[in-house]
């Protein structure tokens, strides 16, 4: 109950930031995306993990409007950061809860937040989870059509931890594919696991999917990754999430 009411008043107070994860081409060592990830330090607790507040702030009702403020800010600031850029484009990968999705102001909130940031359309792309298509009522459907016809685009996280996978990347309009950090933990220790990430990343080349192998935690994954194919890697071997200070000494400017 304390963390209810401190939810608000964080809210009011702007306590909420965002950490970004660089996601990197395995054979350059480069990176043109980042994930944006939500921090709350709280002013006597400390750190409180998204997982909670977000959960929170989901049975108190407010997850709309911080789902919005974390759009937005994510938005802003990978803007700025284009404008200080040359040769080069960097694109940033935003996490929304379902309910964000599906509150009947999300598209208009979105068009906004691009118009008043001057972000791109191409380069947002929307994280997504399967329990979106859990209460599947067509409305998904046409939601994801209508992002991707701004030119937003749609990544399918945690890919492989949910009901039926494949089912999902049969009848929906996504543009990439998030393989669980679970599997790359499990892959090189099973010929099975490692045969089911490259039978992902095989259909990725087919269907034209963006494909990023989540949670590259050693070397040796990162070899095995990089020898299937992947396109995009991410994980704490290559970046960990990071204050928006260091990632502009990332990218070399202020
Ligand atoms: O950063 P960390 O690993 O603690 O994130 C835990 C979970 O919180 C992840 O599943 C991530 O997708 C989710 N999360 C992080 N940032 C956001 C956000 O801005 N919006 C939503 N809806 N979920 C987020
Ligand atoms: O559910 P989602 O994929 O959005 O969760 C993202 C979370 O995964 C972030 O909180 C981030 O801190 C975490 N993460 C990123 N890279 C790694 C990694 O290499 N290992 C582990 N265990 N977690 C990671
Ligand atoms: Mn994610
Ligand atoms: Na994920």
């Amino acid at each position: 109950l304390a963390l209810q009411n401190d939810i608000r008043q964080a809210l009011a107070e702007d306590q909420f930031t965002l950490h970004y994860q660089p996601i990197y081409d395995p054979t350059t060592g480069r990176f043109d995306e980042v994930e944006a990830l939500a921090r709350w330090c709280h002013p006597q607790r400390g750190d409180v993990p998204p997982a909670v507040f977000m959960s929170i702030a989901e049975e108190i009702g407010v997850v709309v409007e911080l789902g919005g403020r974390l759009l937005e800010l994510a938005c802003a600031q990978v803007a700025a950061w284009n404008a200080q850029l040359d040769n080069r484009e960097l694109g940033v990968s935003v996490n929304v809860s379902v309910s964000q999705l599906r509150h009947h102001g999300f598209l208009d909130r979105l068009a906004s937040i691009l118009s008043v940031t001057g972000l791109p359309a191409r380069l947002l792309q929307l994280e997504i989870t399967e329990t979106l298509f859990l209460q599947n009522d067509g409305r998904v459907a046409e939601l994801l059509m209508r992002l991707r016809a701004r030119g937003v685009r749609v990544a399918l996280d945690d890919f492989g931890t949910g009901y039926s996978a494949l089912a999902y990347i049969d009848q929906y309009e996504i543009d990439t594919i998030k393989i669980d950090r679970s599997f790359v933990l499990r892959m090189l220790r099973y010929d099975r696991t490692l045969a089911i990430v490259r039978a992902i990343i095989d259909l990725g080349r087919t269907l034209s999917l963006q494909i990023t192998a989540e949670g590259i935690e050693t070397e040796d994954q990162l070899a095995r990754i990089r020898e299937l194919g992947c396109p995009r890697a991410q994980g704490f071997l290559l970046a960990r999430p990071m204050p928006p200070e260091r990632l502009a000494e990332l990218l070399s400017i202020d």
